[in-house]
């Protein structure tokens, strides 16, 4: 086992585990809420299989993966299925993570630090998807009639904003330190998704919050998070229409 707090990327060999007790996950190309527990994993060093389910710009996620349907009452990924137990919801996965494979750790020690790093992954999941979901358009074919189209940018424009002041919030959590909750945390996976996310999608720049530039710079360098977001930019290009704005200097 290394230190905690190291980063074990490459995983561990397949081969440490025996025949059959490899994790699944089923996970989405572009599926950010997927692509963030991918980024545990592979900060645990846990080899794992994964499931790509169909997913396509103009259908979603149709058809739905049956494992999927019959494991998550929502019919969403991720999925994670460790031996007998399955799981859904990438917040259960990663707290389930850090039980069953405690080293390195990816939340801090003191309760009020550990309650700290769920507030923040609360702040990625919900609070920055509910003005990240006004830009989501953005990657699907432009239709031939785009009345539709541009009433759904007018929504973008008025989310883009929200999400500049996020970005302020965080910036100004992040003022003198390198992660968001003393060390990396689990914390930093879930923010990191939502900016990166806002970033692919054409959001704001970060020019002007030199700390969150910092820290997602930090972030970007580490290998479990250039691998997964190598791997989305790839799904990107196969799967998703240009977006004009996307990672805007
Ligand atoms: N709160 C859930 C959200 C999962 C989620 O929204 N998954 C999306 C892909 S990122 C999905 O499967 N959507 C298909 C659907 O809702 O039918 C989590 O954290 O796992």
């Amino acid at each position: 086992m290394p230190p905690p707090g190291r980063i074990t990327f490459p995983p561990r060999s397949a081969d440490e585990f025996p025949k059959g007790t490899l994790m699944k996950l089923y996970s989405g190309p572009v599926s950010l809420f997927s692509r963030k527990v991918e980024i545990a994993l592979h900060e645990k060093g846990l080899p794992f299989e994964q499931i790509l389910v169909p997913f396509t710009q103009t259908n979603g996620y149709s058809p739905k993966n049956p494992d999927v349907l019959a494991i998550n009452p929502k019919g969403q990924v991720p999925v994670l299925v460790d031996g007998d137990l399955s799981l859904y919801d990438s917040t259960v996965i990663l707290e389930y993570l850090e039980d069953a494979y405690p080293e390195p750790a990816l939340y801090p020690k003191t309760p009020a630090e550990r309650a700290r790093s769920r507030l923040f992954d609360v702040f990625g999941d919900e609070i920055m998807l509910a003005p990240l979901r006004f830009l989501m358009h953005r990657t699907e074919p432009k239709p031939d009639d785009l009345t539709g189209w541009e009433a759904k940018e007018l929504k973008a424009r008025e989310a883009e904003p929200v999400l500049a002041g996020h970005f302020a919030e965080l910036d100004r959590a992040l003022q003198g330190k390198d992660y968001l909750c003393g060390a990396f945390s689990a914390a930093d996976i879930a923010v990191f998704m939502a900016v990166f996310w806002s970033r692919r999608l054409g959001g704001p720049s970060l020019r002007g919050y030199d700390a969150l530039a910092a820290w997602y710079a930090r972030l970007s360098a580490r290998p479990a998070f250039a691998k997964v977001v190598s791997e989305i930019l790839a799904a990107d290009a196969e799967l998703s229409a240009p977006v004009e704005e996307a990672f805007r200097e």
